[in-house]
């Protein structure tokens, strides 16, 4: 039956992908996002008329001048970016007042009922389906729903490689991007999800803990692809855990060997071998980062993180072993976290030697368990005052150093923390650990 309602062809439906910038990092370039370029892809691939305003490193009275008249605009968040998201959008609807604003990302996934009305529409998990179920709804003017979430592609393989040609060559592949001056660097990513469970990680919210792989065979792909096409050879690889299921990166590893490229990836100090790291070592990876988070098995217990110190110290030991730089992640301001983490830190650095360290400060982040329940873990926090979210290593603007923490902990006043965070950070500083992420 004919509805009457007017269905726009593909191509006549203009969608305009906006990447908000975040100047709070030290490197707004480094790491462009590979979402936005994943939907880019399968948009373009379904005929869409499609373009990407990459925002980064803009100021917001520069915003108006990028953005373009278009149908519906695509905007990702994390959540120090959603204040950023929710002005674009403002000022993205005021170029075409039939036009849709979308958002998604893990920020709209995890709190998708404090998303805006200024967007129309919410895309919760996995976009790639997502996202053309709701361009259908606009064609087709059907205008019921807010919120969208499909379930989970089953096979990573079909999903196009992403649309890395729809940005300009440095803002896909950042000369800093493997180390710093390295040469131009591609951020790939092998896998989704992680069958982990940490209190302080909000992957699970976007991945529901479910570890998805591409086949090794298609990983080479997009390698050979970057290498043929774009003459890159630094890679950086964004899994979670890229060393999760042992015979998928064996084979991985073995492919891409003969491509003679360097790269850097991150993983669990529980989930590797000598072995396993020799032959990532073989094909060219560089460094690998370990998360620790804390030095206090207690407050590694409370936050579900499911390792033992001895872990971490034979982890980086292996790592030196065999001939990789190793970096490790901490959190200061763990619920349950005593005085004295400077020194543990210290202390630990002092006997087992990684080459670099990040400090960052714990931030709540909606998606967490820590967030979701932060009674349970003792913290308080004005959980809706999305400014405060913003995560730093505490080297960058002088004032970062001695920024308060944005909860009252457990145990330690927001002094006590500062100190411990000063103490640490000039330490690290002192050995020369501190290498840009
Ligand atoms: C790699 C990574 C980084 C890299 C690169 C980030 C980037 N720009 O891509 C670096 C190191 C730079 C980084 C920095 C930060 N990160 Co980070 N990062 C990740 C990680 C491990 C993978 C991201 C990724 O590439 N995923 C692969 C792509 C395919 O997935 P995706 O980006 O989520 O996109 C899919 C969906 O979200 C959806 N989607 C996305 N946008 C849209 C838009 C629409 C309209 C629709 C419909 C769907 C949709 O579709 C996409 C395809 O399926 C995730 C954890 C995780 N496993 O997801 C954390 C994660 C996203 N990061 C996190 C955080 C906190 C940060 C920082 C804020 C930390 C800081 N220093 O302040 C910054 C923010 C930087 C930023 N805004 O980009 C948190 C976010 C929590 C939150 N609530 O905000 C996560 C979840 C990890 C955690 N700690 O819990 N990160
Ligand atoms: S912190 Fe790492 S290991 Fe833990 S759940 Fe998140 S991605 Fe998995």
């Amino acid at each position: 039956m004919d509805s009457g309602k007017k269905i726009m062809e593909k191509k006549d439906t203009k969608i305009e992908f906006l990447i908000p910038p975040k100047p709070y990092l030290g490197d707004e370039m480094r790491n462009p996002e590979l979402g936005i370029m994943y939907l880019a892809a399968v948009t373009l691939k379904e005929g869409y008329n499609v373009v990407i305003t990459d925002l980064r490193c803009k100021a917001p009275e520069e915003f108006s001048k990028y953005i373009g008249n278009s149908d519906v605009y695509a905007l990702t968040a994390t959540t120090p970016d959603y204040l950023a998201a929710k002005k674009i959008a403002e000022i993205a609807k005021s170029k075409n007042k039939d036009s849709w604003a979308i958002i998604g990302g893990i920020h709209a996934t995890s709190v998708p009922d404090k998303i805006d009305i200024i967007f129309d529409k919410i895309g919760i998990g996995e976009g790639e389906n997502t996202i053309l179920e709701i361009l259908d709804d606009f064609r087709k003017g059907n205008n019921e729903k807010r919120i969208y979430q499909s379930v989970l592609i089953k096979d990573l393989d079909s999903i196009p490689f992403p649309a890395r040609d729809m940005l300009p060559f440095e803002n896909v592949f950042s000369a800093n991007g493997l180390f710093v001056g390295a040469g131009p660097t591609a951020t790939v990513i092998t896998s989704r999800g992680c069958p982990f469970n940490c209190a302080f990680c909000a992957s699970k919210k976007m991945w529901q803990r479910r570890l998805r792989l591409r086949t090794p065979e298609n990983v080479v792909k997009e390698i050979k692809y970057i290498i043929d096409k774009y003459n890159v050879t630094n890679f950086r690889f964004h899994d979670d855990t890229i060393t999760a299921r042992k015979d998928w990166i064996k084979e991985v590893c073995e492919k891409i060997k003969p491509f003679k490229i360097r790269w850097r990836a991150g993983t669990r100090v529980d989930q590797i071998t000598e072995e396993i790291l020799q032959l990532m070592k073989d094909a060219g990876c560089e460094e690998i980062s370990y998360g620790v988070e804390s030095l206090d098995p207690n407050v590694i217990e409370k936050i579900n993180k499911g390792i033992k110190i001895e872990d971490v110290k034979s982890a980086i030991k292996i790592a030196k072993k065999v001939g990789m730089q190793v970096r490790t992640f901490f959190i200061i301001g763990l619920p349950g976290e005593k005085p004295g983490y400077a020194d543990r830190l210290i202390k630990f650095c002092d006997e087992t030697n990684p080459d670099a360290v990040d400090v960052s400060t714990l931030v709540p982040f909606p998606g967490c368990d820590i967030h979701d329940n932060m009674q349970t873990f003792g913290l308080e926090m004005d959980e809706e005052d999305f400014k405060k979210y913003i995560m730093t290593l505490g080297l960058g603007k002088e004032e970062e150093m001695d920024a308060d923490f944005i909860f009252k902990h457990d145990v330690m006043s927001n002094e006590e923390l500062k100190a411990e965070r000063k103490k640490s950070l000039e330490y690290i500083k002192s050995r020369k650990m501190v290498k840009n992420f």
